[in-house]
C-alpha cells in the first residue's frame, strides 16, 4: 500500500485498562462480550486500533494466555482493528507474564521504555526487561508501540533503536502517555519537549492525557500533526462531574476534534500501512 496521507489521523481506543473496578465503573467493558460490543462501536465511530487489556470471571486485570488468545482471535473475528494486547498489564503483574503476552500472536504490543511511578504503585520496566521484551517483538514479528511515560524515556528509546535497531516492520510508533502521577506531565509544553526529542526515526506517534489532562493533550497533539489514543483506561469524565458512558463516545469526540484540526479517521488498513503491519504478511 502507499504511504498514509498526512491528513490521515489514527485513532487508538484503550477500552479497558487494569486500574478501573467493574464496582466503580459499570459500563467498563471487562467480559469478552462487552470488549467485542465495544470494539465494533468504535471501529464505527473512527478507531482504527485497540489496546487489550483483559480480565477473569470476577473483572479483576489478568494476563491468562489462553483467555489473551481467545480475545485476540474474538477480535479479529469481528473487527477489522489492529489488535494491540499490553505487556505492561497491571502494576501487579510479574515480568515473566508480561513477556508470555507474545505467545497470544496479536498485531502489535505495549512496550514501555522504563520504570514509572505510578500513583501510590510503581509499574516495573527495568532495562532488560525493556531489551528482552523488544529482541522477542523483534523475533515475533509483533509490532510495537513504545509507550513513553516520561521523558527519560524518550531518551531510552533512543538507545534501544541504537542498540538493537528497528522494529519488526520497519516501522517507529510512539505513544506519549502523559499525566500520569509519576510521570510526565499532560501539558502542551512537556508533549513538544517529548516530540522534540523523539529518535529521527520514529515514523508515527500519539499521545494520550490521563484524566484531566486528556483534552490538553489531544488539542496539543493535533496541533503538532500527532495522532491520537483515547478510552476509559485514561479517563472516565468527559468533563467535570460527567461520566463517560461509553469509549464509543470518547472516540467520536477525537474524531470531532481530528476533523476541526482538517484530519480523517485512518481506517484500520491505513493503520496497518503506517504500523509496517503490510511489510510482515
Ligand atoms: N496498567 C499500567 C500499569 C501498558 O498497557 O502497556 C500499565 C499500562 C501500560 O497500562
Ligand atoms: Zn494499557
Amino acid at each position: 500500500m502507499s504511504a498514509v496521507p498526512a491528513d490521515r489521523l489514527l485513532i487508538t481506543v484503550a477500552p479497558t485498562g487494569a486500574e478501573t473496578t467493574k464496582a466503580d465503573c459499570p459500563q467498563l467493558p471487562t467480559t469478552l462480550e462487552e470488549l467485542v460490543a465495544t470494539a465494533k462501536e468504535c471501529e464505527a465511530a473512527g478507531a482504527a486500533m485497540i489496546h487489550v487489556h483483559i480480565r477473569d470471571d470476577e473483572h479483576r486485570p489478568t494476563l491468562d494466555l489462553g483467555r489473551l488468545t481467545d480475545t485476540v482471535t474474538a477480535l479479529k473475528e469481528s473487527t477489522d482493528l489492529v489488535v494491540q494486547l499490553s505487556t505492561g498489564g497491571s502494576v501487579h503483574d510479574p515480568l515473566e507474564s508480561r513477556l508470555k503476552v507474545l505467545d497470544a500472536e496479536p498485531d502489535s504490543c505495549s512496550l514501555t521504555m522504563g520504570t514509572t511511578n505510578f500513583g501510590d504503585d510503581v509499574f516495573l520496566n527495568p532495562w532488560p526487561f525493556v531489551c528482552e521484551l523488544y529482541q522477542l517483538s523483534q523475533d515475533r514479528g509483533v509490532v510495537p508501540e513504545f509507550e513513553l511515560f516520561d521523558l527519560g524515556q524518550v531518551h531510552a528509546l533512543n538507545r534501544l533503536l541504537e542498540r538493537y535497531g528497528l522494529p519488526a516492520g520497519g516501522k517507529v510508533h510512539v505513544d506519549l502517555v502523559m499525566g500520569v502521577p509519576g510521570g510526565m506531565n499532560g501539558t502542551t509544553d512537556a508533549l513538544v519537549a517529548a516530540v522534540r526529542d523523539l529518535p529521527a526515526a520514529t515514523t508515527s506517534w500519539s499521545a494520550t492525557g490521563i484524566g484531566r489532562s486528556t483534552l490538553a493533550v489531544m488539542l496539543a497533539s493535533l496541533s503538532k500533526g500527532g495522532h491520537l489514543r483515547v478510552g476509559m483506561e485514561d479517563v472516565l469524565t468527559l468533563s467535570r462531574g460527567v461520566p463517560v458512558e461509553s469509549n464509543a463516545q470518547l472516540v467520536q469526540r477525537a474524531v470531532e476534534v481530528g476533523q476541526l484540526a482538517q484530519r480523517t479517521p485512518m481506517t484500520p488498513d491505513e493503520a496497518r500501512s503506517l504500523l509496517g503491519l503490510d511489510n510482515l504478511r
